[in-house]
């Protein structure tokens, strides 16, 4: 085929996608589970819908700053996933939108009671528990006993071999903090943050940090969500995972509408179709493994057994509130982050 043509079928075709996403229009989206996931979202949907996805990826944390920063001026239409608690302040700061989605009784209790107690600013789309993880080799090699306790943390033997993201820039660490507190009362849970601060050798911007560097053997042990180990042992890296025998929190993964987004026919196709089973399957497929929202998503082997974690009772309007957020986490780093190691 001579050059021309291919150059004009191949225009042909560019005007037909162009011409096609113009009609179905676009959407901008902050997604805050890991890039593999977001990618195949953004791919799949638009592929099926013609809407053309802009996506930006920041953890929860960063995602409500960055929501917090753009109020005046949105320029999001939705936020997906992320830690739950940061998506209930922005629903209590005015920043989300109401928006009661058809297939809420398709969804387990504890995403219904997460759109219910924002006043439906927002949705539970995955749940996953709060554990450590470790670094399989690493650990054997040093000796080191597998921590199976919030108290075995305390070990002086792994003074600097610990890592935690900050609670000020990460969800996953205000997930920790406000477990914490709950599970020892708030003096006690301090106390504890200050002990173990001695064992911290680096608290990380972003909570997936600590299991990503566990994997590649930067340091032992993490505070982590445990769902994002096997993901990491699927790459061959020797991880494993463990919850703490007193009791640990979860997160409840969100998704909210923002509030005066300029695509919002868009907006809610998306959160729609992230509400099927066949869009919340493409955790698994990206090898992330929180549990799904909706009862009739297939959930992987991988994903954690609930029932054989022994969970505390997460008030999660309590710690979802904006002054509560901000108070806790500003004790946190007077308290702890400020001491020497
Ligand atoms: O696997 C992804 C995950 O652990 O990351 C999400 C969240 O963005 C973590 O953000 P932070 O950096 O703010 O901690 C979790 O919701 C999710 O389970």
């Amino acid at each position: 085929m001579p050059r021309f043509r291919h150059a004009a079928l191949a225009a042909a075709a560019f005007c037909a996608t162009t011409a096609q996403a113009q009609d179905a229009g676009q959407l901008n989206v902050i997604c805050s589970v890991q890039a593999e996931w977001c990618n195949m979202i953004q791919t799949v949907f638009t592929k099926s819908t013609g809407i053309k996805v802009n996506m930006s990826m920041k953890g929860s944390g960063e995602a409500l700053a960055q929501l917090i920063a753009e109020r005046a001026n949105p320029k999001t239409d939705v936020w997906f996933g992320g830690t739950g608690d940061p998506h209930l302040q922005a629903a209590e700061q005015g920043l989300t939108l109401e928006y009661k989605s058809p297939a809420l009784s398709q969804l387990f209790p504890w995403a219904q009671q997460q759109a219910q107690q924002s006043g439906w600013k927002t949705v539970g789309i995955y749940s996953g528990p709060l554990g450590f993880g470790y670094n399989t080799e690493l650990i054997a090699k040093k000796k080191m006993p597998i921590p199976k306790s919030w108290a075995d943390l305390l070990n002086p033997v792994y003074k600097g071999e610990i890592q935690v993201a900050n609670p000020a820039s990460s969800g996953t660490a205000y997930t920790m903090v406000a477990t914490l507190v709950q599970l020892m009362g708030e003096d006690k849970a301090f106390d504890y943050m200050k002990a173990l601060h001695k064992n911290i050798g680096q608290y990380t911007r972003s909570g997936t940090g600590p299991i990503k560097a566990v994997a590649r053997g930067e340091t032992t042990v993490s505070i982590s969500f445990v769902h994002d180990g096997p993901g990491e042992a699927m790459q061959g890296f020797p991880v494993a995972t463990v919850t703490p025998s007193e009791g640990t929190g979860a997160e409840i993964g969100s998704m909210s509408i923002i509030k005066g987004a300029r695509n919002l026919e868009q907006a809610k196709k998306f959160y729609e179709w992230a509400l099927t089973p066949q869009a919340q399957q493409f955790g698994a497929a990206a090898k992330q493994f929180q549990l799904p929202s909706n009862k009739a998503t297939p959930v992987d082997p991988r994903v954690p057994d609930f029932k054989s974690i022994k969970f505390i009772n997460y008030d999660y309007a309590k710690y979802g509130a904006s002054a509560e957020r901000k108070r806790l986490i500003s004790k946190w780093e007077k308290d702890v982050n400020s001491l020497p190691r």
